[in-house]
């Protein structure tokens, strides 16, 4: 399988993160993608290859404008407003506040982008966002071109990114531009099952009113897990989305045993759907021991979740998202792709 990657991923390290009320060194680190790209090499996966420019015409018409203007320029404006460290959102628009007036203020215009403060922006993270959505473009466009299916390895990930928000990491949605790129492509109806841990609410957001995209999710119950606020069970798409939005949240401590009934029915749900390709957010901290999430799957599981993908026959482009257990990140993460190529 063909692997798509950019070492500018490296340009975006933030040193801080806020996690239970202290600054650590961020879970999403280079070190994630270090250890897939060196287990992608054990397990002989040769072909992997720069993603070249990304396409940011496809980029533009995904995002709001005033919103990829605030990513290209944030760190500069914050850097001469006199700002010592890293860009961290403090103040939100919360509900009765105005939503659609960002301010001039730089810290302000933060908050405004921002839908949590867990995500530094620094001077490297605009290139690396746009890195992460050109390996996701290259990939796509290699299934487009004929190939059974791609792996995107994206960092920074992206399914919490919406058209117009930044934050759980992600800046840019990669697994919604290879959707579009796929439509555009002439695949009527495109799927996008998201089997990280927690809930794709940027991709949800942007389908959410799409009749020809459908997306399924697996994820911590949102009355638990970040990002708490959407992936409840009763979203299912709006006005002709209505029923293309499948959530299917999970309670902590919830084994392979029960999160493989769901993922068959979110794999039942889209075959229903008649996708014509397929998505895979793929995102590994469903694991038991990653640091920040609640399920316990196993590493042997991910060859059997690679499997069932497979059989789906469809055309798909692995878009990499969640996954924090540094030790085996690599290893879970290419058991999924293992497990496709050998069914
Ligand atoms: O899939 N998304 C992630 O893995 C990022 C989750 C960020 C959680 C931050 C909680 N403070
Ligand atoms: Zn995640």
């Amino acid at each position: 399988m063909q692997v798509f990657f950019s070492e500018d991923h490296r340009r975006h390290f933030p040193q801080a993160e806020l996690s239970a009320g202290e600054f650590v060194t961020p879970y999403e680190r280079p070190s994630r993608v270090e250890n897939i790209l060196a287990r992608l090499k054990l397990r002989q996966f040769t072909q992997i290859e720069a993603p070249g420019p990304a396409d940011m015409a496809a980029i533009a018409r995904l995002c709001a404008p005033d919103y990829l203007q605030f990513l290209e320029t944030a760190w500069d404006e914050w850097k001469a407003a006199g700002c010592a460290g890293e860009i961290i959102a403090a103040t939100f628009p919360a509900r009765r506040m105005q939503m659609s007036r960002p301010p001039r203020n730089i810290d302000g215009k933060v908050g405004y982008y921002a839908l949590a403060n867990e995500t530094a922006i620094t001077g490297g993270t605009w290139v690396a966002a746009l890195s992460s959505a050109a390996s996701a473009q290259a990939a796509t466009r290699h299934v487009i071109g004929g190939a059974r299916a791609a792996f995107a390895l994206c960092r920074p990930p992206g399914h919490h990114a919406t058209a117009d928000m930044y934050g759980g990491y992600c800046f840019i949605n990669n697994a919604a531009l290879a959707a579009e790129q796929l439509r555009a492509s002439g695949a009527a109806r495109v799927a996008i099952l998201d089997i990280d841990f927690h809930h794709g609410n940027g991709t949800q957001d942007i389908f959410y009113h799409r009749d020809d995209i459908f997306f399924a999710s697996l994820h911590g119950a949102p009355e638990d897990a970040f990002p708490y606020f959407l992936g409840f069970a009763d979203e299912t798409g709006a006005g002709r989305g209505e029923g293309t939005t499948l959530n299917l949240p999970m309670l902590p401590g919830t084994p392979y045993s029960v999160w493989c009934q769901a993922l068959k029915q979110a794999i039942a749900a889209i075959t229903a759907f008649g996708a014509d390709a397929l998505i895979v957010s793929l995102g590994v901290d469903t694991y038991k021991d990653d640091p920040i999430s609640f399920f316990r799957l196993d590493s042997p599981d991910y060859l059997d979740i690679g499997q069932r993908i497979a059989a789906m026959g469809l055309p798909t482009v692995f878009c990499m998202e969640g996954g924090y257990a540094i030790e085996a990140v690599g290893v879970n993460t290419v058991n999924v792709l293992e497990g496709f190529l050998d069914a």
